[in-house]
């Protein structure tokens, strides 16, 4: 039998199927890897939005990712939903214990709705715990705000967010430029900042409302890595897939729509 190359994704449950372990796991597979979960919280949502969360508690994160990690080999990770500084905490000490590489974190804070999806607390755990031990990190521009506590309005803030964000102990920073306001014709560009600083742009697609971008992006982005791919690599190819899946966007109930990363094989 064929080995595969696996990608574990650490995040919470979207019962709608558009964002979180489901987009990740439909991503992961769409680039011919193995996707393995663990599960931190379990969300009660639909097309409108999300209407409560179940985290799951510290310890048995910890378990989940024990359990899988002393039988199977992992060629990277990707971090999503982490509700809870504890939870960050589990997940940080874990990476370092099984010393994993090529670990990629999506900062998740807010739902598409407005949703908070990470407590308040639970941010500085991410900078101070997760940040130091992760491969890359890929904010949108209100998570990279945060992150770099200060505002973004052009590339040239991007760009300067990303040198902070750098200096929090990530080796690679990706910000997404899609938050920033463009005319209708304008592009979309990504910042990478590794030391040197690369930007990616690609046509802007518009999505009223699209559902699981950001989760699509950076399970991509680890699954590119964990084949081996180099980091530009792996971002360009994240960028290409993640834009296909929005073109190919399907509205599964009556609210927003949700990214479809098969949409060109039917
Ligand atoms: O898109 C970020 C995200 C991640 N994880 C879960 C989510 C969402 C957005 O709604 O529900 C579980």
């Amino acid at each position: 039998m064929m080995k595969p190359v696996n990608v574990l994704c650490i995040g919470g449950s979207d019962s709608c199927g558009g964002a979180g372990i489901q987009a990740d796991l439909k991503a992961v597979s769409a680039c011919r890897g193995w996707g393995l979960s663990v599960i931190t919280a379990v969300t009660a949502q639909n097309t409108h939005g999300v209407s409560g969360i179940y985290p799951v508690s510290p310890d048995f994160v910890g378990k989940q990712m024990d359990v899988v990690l002393s039988d199977i080999r992992v060629d990277a990770v990707k971090t999503g939903m982490l509700p809870t500084a504890e939870i960050i905490g589990a997940v940080a000490k874990k990476i370092k214990k099984y010393k994993l590489t090529n670990v990629v974190v999506d900062p998740v804070m807010i739902a598409k709705g407005g949703k908070i999806l990470m407590q308040r607390k639970a941010k500085a755990a991410l900078i101070t715990r997760l940040l130091p031990v992760a491969f890359a990190v890929t904010p949108n521009i209100p998570e990279a705000e945060i992150l770099s506590q200060m505002t973004i309005k052009s590339r040239t803030d991007m760009k300067k967010a990303a040198v902070k964000i750098h200096a929090l102990g990530v080796q690679n920073v990706l910000i997404k430029g899609g938050h920033l306001p463009g005319g209708r014709k304008s592009d979309v560009t990504d910042i990478l900042y590794d030391g040197n600083t690369y930007e990616f742009s690609s046509e802007r697609i518009h999505p009223r409302e699209i559902h699981g971008t950001g989760c699509t992006y950076a399970s991509a982005l680890a699954a590119g890595l964990a084949g081996g791919c180099s980091m530009v690599d792996a971002a360009l190819r994240a960028k290409i897939m993640t834009a296909a899946a929005m073109k190919n966007a399907v509205k599964p109930g009556k609210g927003y729509g949700a990214v479809n990363v098969f949409g060109n094989i039917f």
